[in-house]
């Protein structure tokens, strides 16, 4: 079963990893195995040595894993239009061999199945290969 802390969202708020854990971003929420879940690495952040970040794999195909995608139940769970949070951004660095088109998706899966979904229109291109990182927004 599907069960979120008490967490309040905020504007301003940030995960920066440092705290070595992934910060509460998990996949296979129902029991599907992945092959390579969330990890935190400990260096190569957006400001280079030990900024941690969280990293994410997909492995293609079909399947669990398959896409690149994690879920936050925790922080980042809450009413966006009435916390007057307009916009979302996020550094991303690329490191697989396949560009990426992003998108977020925001549902209320608790106690489920969702019944309500939203995601973002326009989805965001992120190149291959992106050698400093980048910041993104989400409007
Ligand atoms: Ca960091």
């Amino acid at each position: 079963m599907l069960t979120p802390r008490a967490f309040a969202l905020s504007v301003g708020q940030i995960d920066t990893f440092e705290d070595g854990t992934t910060q509460n971003w998990v996949v296979g929420l129902l029991g599907a195995p992945h092959a390579n879940p969330p990890i935190n690495v400990s260096s190569g952040g957006p400001s280079g040595v030990d900024d941690n970040y969280l990293r994410l794999t997909a492995v293609g195909g079909a399947g669990p894993g398959s896409r690149l995608s994690t879920i936050n139940l925790n922080q980042w769970a809450g009413d966006y239009i009435t916390d007057g949070i307009t916009a979302i951004s996020m550094d991303l660095y690329n490191q697989g061999q396949t560009d990426l088109y992003l998108r977020l998706l925001f549902a209320d899966p608790i106690p489920g199945p969702a019944t309500n979904l939203a995601f973002s229109a326009n989805a965001i291109y992120s190149c291959l290969l992106v050698v400093d990182g980048r910041r993104l927004s989400f409007p």
